[in-house]
């Protein structure tokens, strides 16, 4: 036990300040970012699948060339946050085969397909919006890395959200069929997103120490009351429904109430049973296979360039 570093690291925490590599921590505070950067990571990585495949089915060419680069926005961000998961020691093939192993998760919500075209605009409306209003707070994360990576990610998941709307409005002013095919995307995709923010306060374990920490700065149900309080109103802009009855103002407490998620089936998406999971994983350990020469390249190169440098 490092007293010093100890005392140290509770002042930074307790001045609101910020933990950089070097400093000592906590091996607790190490072993969560690590669990909860690398899996953010990881799906980043995972997520970019359900829009891929829609790539080569975009209705237009700059439907096609914005669909394109937000996949793209997705790769980056799996790179920063790995990068910022390896300043706390872990490599990151290590990482990567946590992921391909299935010994680390990612996030349940891109377990569920991609039916239509409309699903690129609920996608970008709903999973965007439920990645900004989660990360915007962890903007201010207490470690370092991790905080001033998702200030970028934050701004390009905005224009990535703006972009679902766009093409949900388009829709949804469209042909009867097309509004239609927007409605549908919305109710299947809005309970999934929904749970994105974790299981209810109640059920999540590291929600409390996360807090201590200044990792997390609102709880999982805090931030998916905020998130259910905002599309509301965009989806009457939108002119489309969300898909629960009991979702209604509640005056005294200031907030949307809104139904029972069916916790459930999270648990058992997360566990691997989610309709696209074994889809998902057989792509990710392929695309890793067909990867391996950039890998062996890249590292003939740094190789020889090390060996020049130290002639
Ligand atoms: N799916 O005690 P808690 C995106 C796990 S956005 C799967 O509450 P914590 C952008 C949790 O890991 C999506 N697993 O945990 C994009 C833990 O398991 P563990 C990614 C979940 O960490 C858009 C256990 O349950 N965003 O990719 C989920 O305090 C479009 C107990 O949970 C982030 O990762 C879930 N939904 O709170 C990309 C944000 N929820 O580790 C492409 C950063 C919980 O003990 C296209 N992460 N679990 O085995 C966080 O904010 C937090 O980690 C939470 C969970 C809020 C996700």
């Amino acid at each position: 036990e490092d007293l010093a570093g100890q005392a140290n690291f509770d002042r930074i925490i307790s001045e609101d300040s910020r933990i950089e590599p070097r400093d000592w921590m906590p091996a607790a505070y190490r072993k969560s970012l690590t669990r909860q950067v690398s899996q953010h990571a990881h799906s980043e990585i995972i997520g970019m699948q359900p829009e891929a495949n829609w790539i080569t089915r975009a209705p237009s060419l700059k439907r096609k060339a914005i669909l394109m680069a937000k996949v793209q926005d997705e790769a980056g961000h799996g790179l920063y946050l790995y990068s910022a998961a390896e300043t706390l020691g872990t490599r990151r093939d290590e990482l990567n085969n946590q992921l391909l192993e299935g010994r680390a998760k990612y996030s349940s919500i891109f377990n569920y397909p991609a039916r239509t075209w409309a699903d690129m605009g609920a996608i970008g409306w709903l999973v965007d919006g439920a990645a900004i209003a989660n990360q915007v707070p962890l903007c201010r994360a207490s470690y370092g890395p991790y905080g001033r990576a998702m200030v970028r990610i934050c701004k390009e998941e905005s224009f990535h959200q703006r972009q679902g709307w766009e093409i949900l409005y388009e829709l949804s002013n469209g042909t009867p069929e097309q509004k239609k095919m927007a409605q549908d995307a919305v109710n299947r995709m809005y309970a999934p997103a929904l749970q994105m923010f974790g299981p209810p306060d109640s059920d999540s374990p590291h929600s409390q120490q996360s807090m201590k920490w200044n990792v997390k700065r609102f709880s999982n149900d805090e931030l998916r009351q905020r998130f259910v309080d905002m599309i509301v109103v965009q989806a009457e802009a939108l002119g489309l429904t969300l898909p629960d009855p009991d979702l209604k103002w509640n005056e005294e407490r200031g907030h949307y109430d809104y139904g029972q998620l069916d916790w459930e089936e999270f648990s058992s998406v997360i566990a691997g049973n989610g309709p696209c999971n074994t889809q998902r994983m057989q792509r990710r350990r392929t695309a890793h296979e067909e990867g391996a020469w950039v890998r062996e390249a890249a590292a003939a190169y740094a190789a020889k360039t090390a060996a020049a440098a130290a002639a």
